[in-house]
């Protein structure tokens, strides 16, 4: 598994931190979106990372790969709790406070 993405993304933290919590073997490969490499419109037509390559498959978005890890590795910790409301404030928490939050 490779991440594409820069340190300085708060998505790409999410789903550094979201591979680490479910013991996913990846390797980090750094990207900027704001000098990108000639592939970046390839690998994500909305040119904004993270990305992540799994053997043939490519995908962005720091929400649908979360997704994908979960249903990927669903033997491992899971990401998002079953009980609907514990659900609803885990996605809250990964996604939006970290980006949106004041201090
Ligand atoms: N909805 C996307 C947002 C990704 C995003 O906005 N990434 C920023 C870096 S934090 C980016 O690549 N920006 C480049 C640009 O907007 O040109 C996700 O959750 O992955």
């Amino acid at each position: 598994m490779i991440i594409h993405g820069s340190a300085l993304s708060p998505f790409t933290r999410k789903v550094v931190l979201s591979a680490m919590e479910k013991g996913i073997a990846f390797e980090s490969h750094d990207l900027n979106p704001y000098a990108p490499p000639d592939n970046f419109k390839t690998m994500n037509p909305l040119k904004r990372v993270p990305i992540i390559q799994d053997g043939d498959f490519t995908l962005a978005d720091s929400s649908a790969i979360c997704g994908y890890f979960e249903a990927r590795y669903a033997d491992t910790q899971a990401l998002f709790p079953k009980e609907p409301r514990d659900q609803g404030v885990r996605v809250l928490d990964m996604h939006d406070l970290p980006v949106k939050a004041p201090p």
